[in-house]
């Protein structure tokens, strides 16, 4: 083949990209192959030093401007802009873009709400009424004497002011301890609707625009809160609405989920929409026959990332990997379609199917790439697509012609904890609230709450850091909560089982136990991110943890991150009150005054900050001590001590025994 994407330069050593060795073993196949993959693309593409310190500006063309980052106030660009505007600058944009993209998923599944509401879709359905009554309630919509379709009516014209608001604040700000809101509209935070918050954030980093670091990191806020309390949010619980509210479900992960003797289909990206359609149509009995007139066992549907981990969380459906794993997973041979809609979909998985004959199948009008298949997806027709993607995948299974290597690496956990679900899970469906939660946070018993997401990167091993950070939180009694690409990682790991407790300190683990849960508590995709920010609201409602989300013991990581939409999530979670530390590199300039302002200073506004490190343990130390500094003004960390010492004494007793 003559486009083969061969590896070219330097050889990876897989054993230091990796601790995935379903990943390791399709890695080594790739290499037998001639086939190449992000590992080999990152070892040969040094990042670029300038870039990773966000010291050069192409806003304007008296530039392309670059300081240096080794004398960050040695020079500034041409138009005079200083180091601190242009990573203030720089940094205003990725949340941005990383919002709308956030924004943009929320508002397609709004639309698709819409047509639902209005009958002009059939294919999906209000599925979850109870929570269309709650998201409602919380939006300050009366419920009472009226129809499902009055109410959804209500709800999706109050919603869609997230995204069209001009003035007022979002809907979902309701949601907010007061505390925090009343910081939020004292720094002119509150979010007015995303349109207006992402279209300003782009005018204000023009040239000549906004050159004040303090007051452009004022509008990234207000950008990266419309994405948390809004747009994001309004797709979790649009989805819940539409496709149901998770519950615990036991899930296989991991490449092993492919079945040789069956049709495999994995579907990759971040809309709920077109997975759920693909659903139908695997259990459609007439495409069923087709498989089996084509040899086949059955048809197995398989997820990956994002929508993935959605799929996994409110229905089952077994997951393959995470976003490292996209390529990979292709070089087993086994994939008979993949079917993508929106976002981190490489483009380097078009050559990387067509070395296997995989049916790479763009769907999305938003997301075509060059030499895919692209079958377009339109909600009000969702089968047609749906179905040819199925039919291709037949086809392909028919004509198998390379050897097939599946790697035997499977796991099983349970997944599917909603915000909802905490409250049964530790108050029971007698007393159903946060107050045990609380509770178990005074006493100590657990030490405060962890919430580690994001992505995997090249640019270090996969999974290494998620899975080490969070063994070593929870070896600290530090419950972890977990979305997307991370909450794969551990779920291989096998760390989302109840029997990972065994892995816990004392405290968590006593409560596991008693509760039967894992310590590690998947939640779902990125955009499910916001089931934490409803904890946090929630936990200051229920009392007894300080009145703003800043004074609670939690703490937040995205330690292999990758992209844009991470730093919009990062920066959601510091306005929002939480200590949030990411990995792999952090886009500025050290010992810099913008470096200052998000390290130290915001904390200092009674705003969350940022923290950075390459190192799981020193990440867990990080959040630890910011953990236990919240617990001591809180006045709890006594509580804590007694409980040490309780362990201290047991093992004095013990060992003089
Ligand atoms: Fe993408 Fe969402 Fe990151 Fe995974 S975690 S690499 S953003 S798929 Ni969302
Ligand atoms: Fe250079 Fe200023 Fe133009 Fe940026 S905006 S490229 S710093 S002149």
């Amino acid at each position: 083949m003559e486009d083969k994407p061969k590896p070219k330069g330097k050889e990876i050593v897989i054993r230091d990209v990796t601790t995935c060795e379903a990943t390791a073993q399709m890695l080594a196949k790739a290499r037998k192959d001639d086939v190449e993959t992000q590992f080999d693309r990152a070892a040969n593409m040094k990042a670029c030093p300038i870039g990773a310190d966000s010291a050069c500006c192409k806003h304007c063309f008296m530039g392309p401007c670059r300081l240096n980052a080794k004398d960050p106030y040695g020079k500034v660009g041409v138009c005079g802009a200083s180091i601190d505007t242009i990573m203030a600058r720089n940094f205003g944009r990725m949340v941005a873009t990383g919002t709308a993209c956030h924004n943009d998923h929320g508002m397609a599944m709004l639309d698709l709400f819409r047509d639902v509401v209005a009958g002009k879709i059939i294919d999906y359905e209000i599925k979850d009424i109870h929570k269309l009554e709650e998201v409602a309630v919380t939006i300050g919509i009366e419920t009472e004497n009226k129809s499902v379709k009055e109410l959804a009516t209500e709800v999706y014209k109050e919603l869609e002011k997230t995204y069209t608001g001009v003035e007022g604040e979002i809907p979902f700000a309701k949601r907010v301890p007061e505390k925090t809101l009343e910081l939020w509209r004292k720094n002119d935070m509150v979010p007015r609707g995303a349109m207006r918050e992402i279209m300003e954030m782009l005018s204000r980093t023009h040239i000549g625009m906004d050159q004040d670091y303090v007051n452009i990191m004022k509008q990234a806020s207000r950008t990266a809160l419309v994405d948390g309390w809004g747009g994001s949010m309004v797709a979790t619980e649009i989805s819940d609405i539409l496709y149901g509210t998770p519950s615990p479900v036991a899930v296989e992960v991991n490449m092993g989920v492919l079945k040789e003797d069956q049709v495999n289909i994995i579907v990759h990206g971040h809309e709920p929409n077109l997975f759920e359609s693909v659903l139908a149509s695997v259990n459609d009995p007439g495409l069923i026959q087709a498989a089996k007139d084509a040899g086949a066992k059955g048809i197995n549907l398989v997820g990956m990332c994002c929508s993935g981990a959605e799929m996994l969380s409110r229905h089952g459906v077994p997951h393959a990997g995470n976003f490292s794993s996209t390529e990979p997973i292709l070089v087993t041979g086994a994939v008979d379609a993949m079917a993508v809609d929106i976002q981190c979909i490489q483009q380097a998985l078009v050559k990387v199917a067509e070395c296997y004959n995989t049916p790479l199948i763009t769907t999305n009008s938003r997301c075509h790439i060059e030499g895919a298949t692209h079958i377009a997806f339109d909600e009000h027709d969702p089968r047609t697509c749906t179905e040819e993607i199925v039919i291709k995948a037949i086809s392909r299974f028919k004509n198998r012609s390379l050897p097939i290597e599946i790697p035997q690496k499977k796991g099983q956990g349970v997944h599917g904890f909603s915000h909802e679900y905490i409250n049964y899970m530790l108050g029971g469906t007698f007393r159903a609230s946060y107050a045990p939660l609380n509770d178990n946070i005074i006493n100590g018993r657990i030490r405060g709450v962890a919430g580690v997401v994001g992505c995997t990167n090249p640019r270090v091993k996969q999974d290494y850091v998620h899975v080490e950070l969070v063994k070593e939180l929870i070896k600290n009694d530090v419950l972890v909560v977990q979305t997307g690409c991370s909450q794969v990682a551990l779920a291989k790991a096998g760390l989302t089982t109840p029997e990972a407790a065994h892995l816990a300190g004392p405290g968590l683990r006593e409560v596991c136990e008693t509760v039967g849960m894992p310590p590690v508590l998947g939640l779902g995709s990125c955009v499910d991110n916001t089931r934490i920010l409803i904890a946090c609201a929630e936990m200051v409602k229920t009392g007894g943890l300080g009145d703003s989300i800043a004074d609670l013991p939690v703490a937040g990581a995205a330690p292999e991150y990758m992209s844009e939409k991470a730093i919009a999530i990062g920066q959601y979670f510091v306005a929002s009150g939480v200590f949030t530390i990411f990995g792999v590199t952090f886009p500025l300039v050290e010992g810099t005054k913008f470096h200052k302002y998000l390290f130290e200073e915001f904390e200092q506004q009674g705003f969350g900050k940022w923290g950075f490190s390459r190192d799981p343990y020193e990440m867990a130390r990080l959040m630890i001590a910011h953990i236990d500094k919240k617990r001591k003004a809180l006045g709890i960390d006594k509580a804590r001590d007694r409980v040490l010492m309780d362990m201290a004494d047991r093992q004095k007793l013990d060992s003089a025994a």
